[in-house]
């Protein structure tokens, strides 16, 4: 008796543990600190993230999300808690101008715009393909 009583208690503390595991997870997923741009792998701020803290990524061919893998052509949602809007590029340093996230706004899903897994390179400020 004493023992079922005790794996009881376990189980319900493993699921107490999960369930706080997942909500943390959730809620860091969708957060982006002020004065930052995040740029998301996945749609609605989900998946791996790059916090840019700079003003510019020249090119994302070396820029890794936090999960390791290359962000290059695989951005899908962006916020932007910067006073700038922030111009993004098809290509590396500036190429192929796509368009631009405004300042203090957010994209959930770029593919309604179709730039998703497209972007290569992006300069707060610059809304056009002569001057990033
Ligand atoms: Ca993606």
């Amino acid at each position: 008796m004493k023992k079922l009583v005790r794996n009881t208690l376990t189980s319900g503390v493993m699921a107490v543990a999960a369930i706080s595991v997942c909500t943390v997870n959730a809620e860091a997923a969708a957060s982006c600190p002020a004065n930052a741009v995040c740029f998301y792998e996945a749609a609605d701020f989900h998946g791996s993230m790059y916090l840019m803290t700079g003003s510019e990524v020249n090119s994302f061919r070396v820029v890794n999300f936090y999960d390791g893998s290359n962000a290059n052509d695989r951005v899908t949602s962006i916020i932007n808690n910067r006073n700038s809007k922030l111009g993004v590029y098809k290509d590396t340093y500036g190429g192929h101008y796509l368009g631009y996230v405004g300042a203090n706004s957010k994209v959930g899903n770029l593919s309604s715009k179709g730039w998703d897994n497209k972007i290569s390179s992006a300069y707060l400020g610059s809304t056009n393909s002569t001057s990033p």
